[in-house]
């Protein structure tokens, strides 16, 4: 059983990944994209040509797509931590949360990004702030959701959990979470303080000033 994580430990969805793999310390190979290593490039785009990462490579085989990433490690290596519930409407909801928190918190604060890295005369101000009222339509949505909730599923800490973490994390420091939202704040604080993810939080933090909005002095 050889895996391999083909990513870099600054990117998001990498994170996502990465939690999963340390909720149950589940071996693997870091193969870190960057400068310093084309051939890990090489290799990615050959696994996947359209080059977004992360992509596990699981005995050879490549599993691309941080959520079947997770659900793949639930099915062929699984651990004591389940993040997937054996309920299959359970599970349902588990993945409804997955969604919200990458196509309505991961991907508009991917916008800003993408937006800044932009020659200023290609930059799209009304996608920006489409993206901004998104963000902040997500966290109020979120507020009401966690009300009386640990996590974004219930007790258990799930894939959704996974997504939430670098999802808010980079959402915070690209369009702050305002104190109208104080359960989302906590949530924040609390996925901040997992284990897994702080592990991923510390294997992020000298890559801080790759952050293209300025990274904060925080967290
Ligand atoms: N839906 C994909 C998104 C992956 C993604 O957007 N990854 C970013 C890094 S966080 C990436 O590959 N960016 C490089 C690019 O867009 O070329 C997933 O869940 O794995």
């Amino acid at each position: 059983m050889a895996l391999t994580l083909y990513g870099h430990p600054f990117s998001s969805y990498c994170q996502k990944a990465l939690i999963a793999l340390h909720e149950n310390d589940t071996p693997f190979d870091f193969r870190v994209l960057g400068p310093d290593d084309p051939a890990a490039g090489q290799e990615l785009a050959a696994l996947w040509p359209i080059k977004r990462f992360p992509v596990l490579v699981d005995d050879g085989r490549p599993v691309i797509e941080s959520s079947i990433i997770i659900e793949h490690l639930m099915l062929h290596h699984p651990g004591p931590v389940r993040l997937l519930p054996d309920d299959p409407k359970a599970a349902l909801e588990v993945r409804f949360l997955d969604r919200f928190f990458d196509n309505y918190v991961m991907t508009p604060q991917q916008k800003f990004i993408v937006d800044v890295l932009r020659p200023e005369a290609e930059r799209d101000p009304s996608g920006v702030a489409h993206a901004r009222a998104l963000l902040e339509t997500a966290y109020a949505w979120l507020e009401a959701h966690m009300a009386g909730r640990q996590w974004a599923a219930g007790d258990a800490f799930t894939l959704a959990d996974c997504a939430a973490g670098p999802a808010l994390f980079y959402a915070d420091w690209t369009h702050a979470i305002d104190e109208r939202f104080p359960a989302v704040k906590a949530y924040r604080a609390r996925l901040n303080a997992r284990p897994s993810f702080a592990k991923a939080i510390d294997g992020a933090r000298p890559y801080r000033m790759l952050f293209p909005l300025g990274a904060p002095d925080r967290d």
